[in-house]
């Protein structure tokens, strides 16, 4: 295993075992959701310290870009961390919120490494050298067309650009043309599903480039296709993605496509 995922597999184990520690904590707080959800706000924050923590031991130099602690330091190698994937899922005890981490070089990702800490399932990937889980080399289904395909998705959260409209038909679309549609409620852990083929596609709209970066390289290196909902690359940036196997990404773009607004093709 290269030395940079070592490293990155060693932060989020530690990030892993400290949300996992604070798990029944959580659910006992019998204080109001304000309370617990602050209480999970700090179990964010220690998390990411701890990522960050463990990284720097090792690699001084490298610089962080974190959900919780914002950009810091070196922009040209550099780590994209999302240390609890899942919040609203931790917070309910609903058991599906993973670590997400993926390395940068200029402006390349190069490793991705996704954690969760229930199953104790390990992604991996690389950039030109596959996916793993557990160490063993996965692949995106073989699956040829929507027919029958399951799709991961995640429903509009976020204020003032909801595109709800826009999502609602979708929705309507996808239903209708598949055989079901999975909202588990943790972006990165449904991508390194769809790397796992346990999903053969997956799309939502409006996320942050923490929730995409590591799984993004994993579907890539699992064999399937990444892009943002027209066609392009530039889903970090848009936090629009749709992933999945060829032929489905092909077929879930051209199914999508009718219901791309102006507002979300920048
Ligand atoms: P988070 O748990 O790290 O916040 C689910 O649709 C995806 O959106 C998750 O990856 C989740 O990551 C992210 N997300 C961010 N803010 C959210 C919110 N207010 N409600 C639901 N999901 C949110
Ligand atoms: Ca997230």
């Amino acid at each position: 295993m290269h030395a940079l995922v070592n490293t990155a597999v060693s932060a989020a184990r530690r990030a892993g075992d400290l949300i996992m520690r604070y798990r029944n904590r959580v659910h006992n707080l019998k204080v109001s959701s304000k309370g617990r959800n602050d209480f999970v706000t700090e179990v964010d924050q220690q998390a990411e310290a701890a990522i960050i923590d463990t990284i720097r031991r090792t690699y001084p130099a490298h610089g962080f870009l974190g959900e919780e602690t914002g950009q810091q330091g070196n922009t040209e190698a550099y780590w994209i961390i999302d240390p609890l994937d899942g919040t609203t899922n931790y917070l309910h005890d609903f058991p599906m919120f993973c670590v997400s981490l993926a390395f940068c070089m200029r402006g390349q990702i190069e490793h991705g490494v996704i954690y969760d800490p229930m199953s104790q399932e390990l992604f991996t990937a690389s950039r030109g050298e596959g996916a793993q889980l557990d160490g063993r080399k996965i692949r995106v289904s073989n699956r040829r067309g929507l027919e029958g395909a399951l799709i991961g998705t995640g429903f509009p959260f976020r204020g003032q650009d909801l595109h709800l409209d826009e999502y609602l038909g979708m929705l309507r679309a996808v239903i209708t043309e598949t055989a079901g549609i999975r909202r588990a409620g943790s972006a990165a852990l449904d991508l390194a599903y769809v790397a796992a083929g346990r999903l053969d596609g997956f799309w939502e709209i409006g996320l942050k480039s923490w929730d995409l970066a590591a799984g993004s390289l994993m579907i890539r290196e699992a064999g399937g296709m990444v892009s943002d909902l027209t066609g392009s690359d530039n889903y970090l940036e848009s936090g629009n993605i749709l992933g999945g196997s060829p032929r489905v990404h092909t077929a879930l773009h051209k199914l999508l496509a009718p219901h791309v607004s102006e507002a979300l093709r920048k």
